[in-house]
């Protein structure tokens, strides 16, 4: 009986995700203009504006769509831009490489990538600015010296302290706790799991709370249910689970909602509302947090023509125009701070549509 509910439960879901996700996509990629196999339809800067490529880390996300929108929006609202999107269906390491060299080929103006890995993108990436192209780095970054800025979502230290916080608050300050995140060589990912960790090591307020596992679902919905089951199996005292990853908390919020653990482990990370609505309106789900993921995409278009018309080179100090978002300024390693992370919960989660 339980198996029923959860198997059925996984397929109805699963196959709603995967239809937003395919159709949210398929317009991504048709209103930038490219192919289905992921070349962008045009290529190189026109006179009066420029080129920018956004090479996400994985297409198929609903975060990296929203994201995407951002960007588009903001090319659209600017005139002479040539927006496009290219990118992997999966966000394993090297699978960026071949799309950056295409742009490198097409002489691209900007790149702007959400980096799998700090380095296996690099030499891509420095061939592309030896060809003239300036980088970008959003979501998640590449080492420093492979981009011109960083546009980071958030405070990467807030995101461990808010993490941490919540999971704490819910589980009374005491038991086992396991982080569910994406891949293993994800930037952003490990920055916030540091973080994570050395909040719960210098905090004494969690000193009875124990880390006992980190593992990937990859940012692939089926890979992360599975490993959320796999979790609870190996550890059946488990008391909560952060899973900093919109892909990871929404696969995960589905198994434990048809599951015997269903709101006795509980469950925080990086969510989008509108993914986890009905895991908090079915108490799956207390509270979790995020940001606006289509601010990212604005910063990246804005600073992209600041830095082509050379009134910026990402230097700190740094500031430019982002339309909506206002002035923005580049701080310290050349990164531009996009805003705070807010929390919801089931008071606020239906003032929010993203
Ligand atoms: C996932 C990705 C992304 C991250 C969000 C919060 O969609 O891992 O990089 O920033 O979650």
């Amino acid at each position: 009986m339980k198996l029923f509910h959860l198997k059925r439960g996984r397929s109805v879901t699963a196959r709603r995700v995967l239809a937003v996700s395919a159709l949210t996509t398929a317009a991504v990629m048709a209103l930038a203009g490219c192919a289905a196999g992921g070349t962008p339809a045009s290529s190189g800067g026109s006179s009066k504006g420029f080129s920018i490529a956004f090479v996400p880390k994985q297409l198929n996300n609903p975060y990296t769509d929203v994201e995407l929108g951002g960007g588009k929006k903001a090319a659209a609202a600017l005139s002479g831009v040539d927006y496009s999107v290219v990118g992997p269906n999966t966000a394993s390491a090297s699978s960026q490489v071949s799309y950056i060299n295409t742009l490198t080929q097409k002489k691209i103006n900007v790149i702007a990538i959400a980096a799998n890995d700090p380095n296996a993108v690099c030499s891509a990436l420095n061939q592309a600015k030896a060809g003239g192209a300036k980088i970008i780095t959003f979501d998640s970054d590449t080492a420093k010296n492979c981009r011109s800025l960083f546009i980071n979502q958030v405070v990467s230290k807030d995101v461990g302290l808010i993490e941490v916080k919540q999971v704490a608050e819910q589980i009374n300050y005491e038991g086992d706790i396991a982080i569910l995140s994406a891949t293993a060589n994800a930037t952003n990912q490990n920055a916030w799991i540091e973080f994570m960790k050395a909040e719960l090591k210098s905090n004494p307020k969690y000193a009875k709370i124990n880390l006992v596992a980190t593992v990937y679902g990859n940012d692939d919905d089926t890979t992360s249910f599975q490993v959320a089951q796999g979790l609870l199996s190996t550890y059946p005292n488990l008391k909560g689970i952060i899973s900093p990853t919109t892909v990871g908390i929404a696969a995960t919020a589905r198994y434990l909602s048809t599951s015997s653990y269903k709101g006795k482990v509980a469950l925080v990370g990086l969510g989008l509302p509108n993914q986890m609505r009905e895991y908090v309106k079915d108490g799956t789900v207390k509270a979790f947090a995020l940001w606006d993921p289509a601010k990212i995409g604005t910063a990246a278009v804005y600073a992209a023509k600041a830095l082509v018309a050379g009134t910026i080179t990402g230097k700190e100090g740094d500031s430019f125009d982002a339309g909506d978002l206002g002035t923005l300024k580049v701080g310290a390693d050349n990164t531009v701070i996009v805003g705070p992370p807010t929390e919801f919960d089931a008071n606020n989660i239906d003032q929010y549509n993203f």
